[in-house]
């Protein structure tokens, strides 16, 4: 049986993920590698990310969707409110990655942005296996991950962390571990008792970045 490695929540932190792949010995031809959204946004090289994760996904890794990917693809295509939505959320950063002059919202005219906006907006929101949901932020715990709107999948926190009963383990990022932890230091992975596993270590605000491998639970993981 393969093994399964999980990790979310990359934001640009383009030498922690590749050294978290080589701490963890990933193998594309033995493991599969699912990663649970959030590649852009805050960290200093969102363009080298993606280029990463696009050749992870040629070579047989399953690419989910996060919030801030989906903030990215909105701004894109003009969806109102979403520019100001995105501003908030460390865009600029990722904007400067494709055009080193944009010094406001200004969508760059460049190539590599388009095409990694498409790559984004074709992604999968969750993925199932007999034992376990993969998803960005949770599912509605009154419905079935497939019955969930899109929108809770990737910014559901509170009302998924508490009530879900679900007999599927989820596997789930953003939101940064220590307030699952309830220790503000603490950023290693939460595993809850109602069946929910959180492995955003909060990389890109001085936590960790983790990779959860499964099903042994065992964690690597790499200093933000
Ligand atoms: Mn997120």
């Amino acid at each position: 049986m393969k093994r399964m490695l999980a990790i979310s929540d990359v934001h640009g932190k383009i030498e922690e993920f590749e050294l978290l792949l080589e701490k963890a010995n990933y193998n594309a031809s033995r493991d599969q590698l699912i990663l649970v959204g959030d590649y852009v946004d805050r960290g200093p090289d969102s363009r080298a990310v993606l280029n990463r994760v696009i050749e992870l996904k040629a070579e047989g890794a399953i690419v989910l969707r996060g919030n801030h990917d989906d903030m990215m693809v909105a701004a894109y295509h003009n969806e109102p409110g979403a520019l100001a939505r995105w501003e908030k959320n460390g865009a600029l950063y990722t904007l400067q990655c494709y055009d080193s002059t944009i010094k406001d919202m200004t969508m760059p005219d460049s190539e590599a942005f388009h095409d990694h906006v498409t790559f984004l907006e074709n992604l999968d929101y969750y993925y199932e296996t007999d034992d376990y949901i993969f998803v960005h932020a949770g599912v509605d715990p009154k419905r079935t991950v497939e019955d969930t709107d899109p929108y809770d999948l990737v910014w559901i926190r509170d009302e998924f962390h508490q009530n879900y009963s679900g007999t599927k383990t989820v596997v789930f990022g953003h939101t940064p571990t220590p307030m699952l932890n309830n220790i503000y230091s603490d950023h290693t992975v939460y595993f809850g008792e109602n069946n929910i596993i959180g492995i955003d270590g909060g990389a890109v605000f001085g936590g960790q970045l983790n990779c959860l491998e499964l099903p042994s639970k065992k964690v690597y993981s790499i200093k933000g």
